[in-house]
């Protein structure tokens, strides 16, 4: 991938939509690839939006334009063009041939964002399974990182052997990558085995909503947090205890956004299984941000990709204290009524938002008591498989329990502690 770390590189965005889009969206997600730019240290000179109705074949946009950019090129000294949609292989190389300068699209810049922040070994496979999956229908171009890693590829015009070679390499690169995750999926599968016993919650939401700031504002996660796209890419679990005193499980990931490229939701799977665990998702948005109606779209569809939509799930309507006009609050509050509305940074409406995830976790199971005798065995090890085991005290009447149990598992434990339960 490219590497735009050592400086800042003068970039231009590119976004192309049908005639008669509304110009406001289409600036809004030139500002969204802004903040990726940004985040992946290169900064964006000029913003073009280009009104199409359907791209060149070969250049996406039309030849005018192509005049006019490297024109800009020369006079700013531009190093990088943006596209903010994904683009052909052929589109990106007939435009670097064009241009002479790089050329990234959606999926390229985001791959980049999220190669620079993987730290886990877990995020850095995934990672680079996308990267690599990415890379393939794409290694004639100047890919300088590939030719370091290959010692194959130049700069400019491989020989169509060595193309075929890296192509080859690649492939099997891809194959032990995909191994690889499958044996970390089975280390992680394990690790969740030891946790069913209890509610857990996951954080979702679009990147930058404050999905980990509100993490560490009821735990002690201490997990990093920062004002740019993709924070986070590991998920981290930490257990915390709900108001009524319930030990819970809560679990921070990756953020999502719009037209994540899909190859890298693919490889995010055993991160993501995370959410997919969960008995109750928490949706953290960020109401201060004039699209933020779209960010809840956007993590709706990705919730509905991965087939977890139809999970219990909280709206949390985080940065309030960022929203100045409190008739704004109200008007947000009548269209959104069930949502709950915090400032993690702030700690405002924390408790609130405790004691709502705690009602949720309720509604999802029940807390029974009942005493059962010493000689009961196997009653004995069927709670403890199947319930949060609030309090056990063993005394002469026999062992008093107070435990939680999932809904799913109530009808079968009630049914077999039979007399036991106390009306
Ligand atoms: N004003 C304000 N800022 C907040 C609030 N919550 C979080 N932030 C800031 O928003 C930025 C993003 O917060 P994070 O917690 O990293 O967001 P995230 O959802 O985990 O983001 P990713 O991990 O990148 O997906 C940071 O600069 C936080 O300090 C809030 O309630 N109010
Ligand atoms: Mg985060």
């Amino acid at each position: 991938m490219h590497d735009f770390t050592e400086s800042k590189e003068k970039a231009v965005a590119i976004a192309i939509g049908k005639k008669g889009f509304n110009r406001d969206t289409a600036f809004e997600h030139l500002n969204e690839i802004e903040s990726l730019a940004d985040t992946a240290g290169a900064v964006i000179i000029e913003k073009i939006y280009q009104e199409l109705d359907s791209p060149n074949k070969a250049t996406v946009i039309g030849k005018g334009k192509v005049e006019e950019i490297q024109a800009l090129i020369e006079e700013k000294g531009i190093s990088l063009i943006i596209f903010e949609d994904d683009i052909s292989p052929t589109q990106m190389r007939n435009l670097e041939n064009t241009f002479q300068v790089k050329v990234v699209d959606r999926s390229g810049l985001i791959l980049d964002i999220f190669a620079k922040h993987a730290r886990s070994l877990e995020a850095k496979v995934q990672v680079e399974l996308a990267q690599s999956q990415y890379l393939l229908p794409r290694l004639t171009r100047m890919w300088t990182h590939l030719s370091k890693q290959y010692g194959g590829i130049r700069t400019k015009g491989p020989g169509e052997t060595q193309i075929e070679t890296d192509r080859r390499m690649l492939k099997i690169k891809i194959q032990k990558l995909k191994e690889k995750l499958e044996d970390i999926s089975v280390q992680r599968e394990q690790q969740r085995k030891g946790r069913k016993e209890f509610t857990q919650f996951a954080l979702v939401g679009y990147t930058n909503a404050g999905k980990s700031t509100l993490m560490n504002s009821i735990t002690d996660a201490n997990v990093y947090v920062e004002d740019k796209l993709f924070a986070t890419l590991d998920t981290t679990v930490r257990s915390f205890n709900l108001p009524g005193g319930a030990k819970s499980l809560i679990s921070d990931t990756v953020g999502f956004i719009r037209k994540l490229p899909v190859n890298l939701i693919a490889s995010f799977r055993t991160t993501l299984a995370e959410a997919e665990e969960a008995d109750i998702l928490i949706h953290v948005v960020d109401v201060s941000h004039k699209f933020f109606r779209e960010h809840i779209k956007t993590v709706n569809e990705t919730l509905e990709s991965l087939k977890i939509s139809q999970k219990p799930t909280i709206l949390v309507l985080n940065k309030v204290d960022l929203i100045e006009d409190a008739n704004d609050i109200r008007a947000i509050e009548s269209e959104f009524p069930m949502a709950v509305f915090t400032s993690a940074s702030r700690n405002i409406n924390i408790q609130k938002f405790l004691s709502v995830i705690q009602e949720k976790s309720e509604e999802q199971s029940k807390i029974l008591s009942f005493i059962l005798p010493y000689t009961a065995m196997e009653l004995i090890s069927e709670v403890y498989s199947n319930s949060d085991i609030l309090s056990r005290d063993d005394n002469d009447e026999g062992i008093c329990f107070k435990v939680r149990v999932k809904n799913d598992k109530l009808k079968i434990l009630e049914h077999n502690l039979g007399k036991y339960l106390k009306k």
